[in-house]
């Protein structure tokens, strides 16, 4: 069904067709413009900002770009167009057709899902709310504004769900999404990484290529749902959020491109010499980079995890890309699992496939992460270098599952506890490297300019160029 952009709240789900459902969602509306209002980038509400916004959910020609003062972005509901007689893809009910209200069985955890899921998206606009004051151009602050109305967009997505499929008890929960805050000590956001502030580009370029990405793959598991809407409503997300990535991933390569040509031109490559020219040194973008990863591989949970075995065995969040293969039902399927002993060494043994999911989906995610990493490797090897940036180990710095607090090196080599503590910031980001950091985000808002520590990227957005005046501050 096409996208209904005159009615109050833009969708395709024929809400006309449902008044209580509509007029409950028109409650919840102004509730989430006050949050957008007080808790958004509250600061640009006067900027007209070049935004794309969602017109079909074709995957060809979806979005119309233009521009918008962002408290007048057209947050909807868009669920991608159903599969005719789609049937579950996993788990002890494979094969059964798809559910189209909730089965009373799994409704508390479905509705734990979605708002785990849903808590994400404004925690995320939340954390970048004053990004704006320091954006090195006006085509970076154009898209970290397309990224804040997206999130926004997907909390609508989580938030309908809500009110369409729960009652009043998915209605207290969309209340409580708009009530808990990043960083708040009394209503924190739910998963940890989404508590952490994100105080400066660095930060956001690593948070947009590390935690929208385990984004995707979250998406990508909720696609493979039996709960048809739920499916639908991920799979259209999945579109947008590709954006997001992008963002991190150019955003990080155009750091390390205007970092190894202050290298050239200096003819060194000591760290004190390129901070002083006002660059990010690749060890700083290191430890950026381990801060990142490690906190978003939280984000996947325990490596042994019932939750994620019941989850699956029922049907209601399958493996991202789950087709690609052979077993989809894992009863009397093993992973070989490597933990601490508690005695300073590893210990490996079999268990249940099903129980060590998350396990399998942290996997898959870091090989996604490597392909950047590929990338800008290979713009270090052609400028000379020899330094090349890593992933951590997967048991670096985690604070959740088998590994949580155990003293590991980037490597992954388990060192005494003392030795871990004296170095970690060998490792991740000191209150030093953050103060330099936030040293260079001096606000550049002249069209066509760009701050010195990152490069323009290569083109600009929606085949503008790239000094487009894409944000007209008031
Ligand atoms: N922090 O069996 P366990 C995105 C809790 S990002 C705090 O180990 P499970 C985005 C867990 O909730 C994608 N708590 O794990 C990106 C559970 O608590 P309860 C967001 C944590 O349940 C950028 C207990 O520990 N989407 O979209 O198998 C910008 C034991 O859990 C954490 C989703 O996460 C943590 N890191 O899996 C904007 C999808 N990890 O229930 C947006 C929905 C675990 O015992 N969520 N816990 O009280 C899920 O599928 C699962 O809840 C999790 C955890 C994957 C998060």
């Amino acid at each position: 069904m096409a996208i209904n952009y005159s009615e109050k709240i833009p969708n395709n789900v024929d809400l006309t067709n449902d008044r209580t459902l509509q007029r409950a969602l028109e409650h919840w509306q102004p509730h989430f413009l006050q949050w957008w209002h007080e808790m958004g980038p509250t600061d640009f509400e006067k900027a007209e900002v070049y935004l794309r916004t969602a017109t079909s959910v074709d995957a060809e020609g979806w979005a119309r770009y233009g521009s918008v003062h962002m408290p007048e972005y057209r947050w909807g509901i868009f669920l991608a167009d159903a599969v005719p007689e789609r049937k579950i893809g996993f788990g002890d009910a494979m094969g059964q057709p798809v559910w189209h209200q909730i089965p009373g069985e799994y409704r508390s955890t479905l509705r734990r899902l979605i708002v785990t899921q849903g808590d994400t998206e404004p925690a995320s606009v939340e954390q970048q709310r004053l990004l704006g004051h320091s954006c090195p151009s006006l085509y970076d602050l154009r898209n970290l504004f397309q990224v804040n109305v997206e999130e926004g967009r997907h909390l609508w997505a989580m938030v309908y769900l809500l009110h369409a499929y729960f009652g009043r008890d998915g209605r207290e929960e969309a209340e409580e999404l708009l009530a808990r805050h990043s960083g708040d000590s009394d209503k924190p956001r739910i998963l940890t990484t989404f508590n952490e502030p994100i105080s400066d580009w660095l930060s956001f370029y690593c948070f947009t290529y590390f935690t929208d990405r385990d984004g995707k793959y979250q998406l990508k598991s909720l696609a493979e749902s039996g709960f048809d809407p739920l499916s639908r409503t991920s799979r259209f997300m999945l579109t947008e959020e590709a954006h997001h990535m992008f963002v991190g991933e150019t955003g990080i390569g155009r750091v390390i491109k205007r970092t190894l040509e202050v290298m050239k031109e200096l003819g060194t490559d000591d760290p004190a010499k390129i901070r002083a020219h006002g660059a990010v040194d690749l060890p700083l973008l290191q430890k950026y980079l381990n801060f990142w990863c490690s906190s978003s591989l939280d984000l996947f949970g325990s490596e042994i995890s019932s939750n994620s075995a019941a989850n699956f065995a029922n049907g209601l969040k399958g493996r991202p890309d789950e087709s690609q293969y052979v077993d989809h039902v894992l009863r009397g399927a093993t992973f070989h699992l490597e933990t601490p002993d508690g005695k300073g060494a590893v210990q490996a043994e079999d268990v249940p496939m099903l129980n060590a999911l998350n396990e399998v989906m942290r996997g898959s995610y870091l090989k996604d992460c490597e392909i950047g990493l590929k990338r800008w490797n290979r713009a270090i090897e052609r400028a000379g270098h020899g330094v090349r940036l890593t992933l951590p180990s997967p048991h670096f710095r985690r604070t959740i599952g088998a590994w949580a607090g155990q003293p590991l090196t980037p490597e992954g080599r388990l060192i005494p506890r003392d030795e871990y503590d004296k170095r970690l910031h060998d490792w991740i980001p000191s209150e030093s490297d953050r103060a330099f950091v936030r040293s260079l985000m001096q606000k550049v808002v002249e069209q066509g300019k760009m701050a010195a520590w990152v490069a323009p990227p290569e083109r600009g957005i929606n085949s503008l160029p790239v000094d487009y005046e894409y944000v007209h501050l008031a």
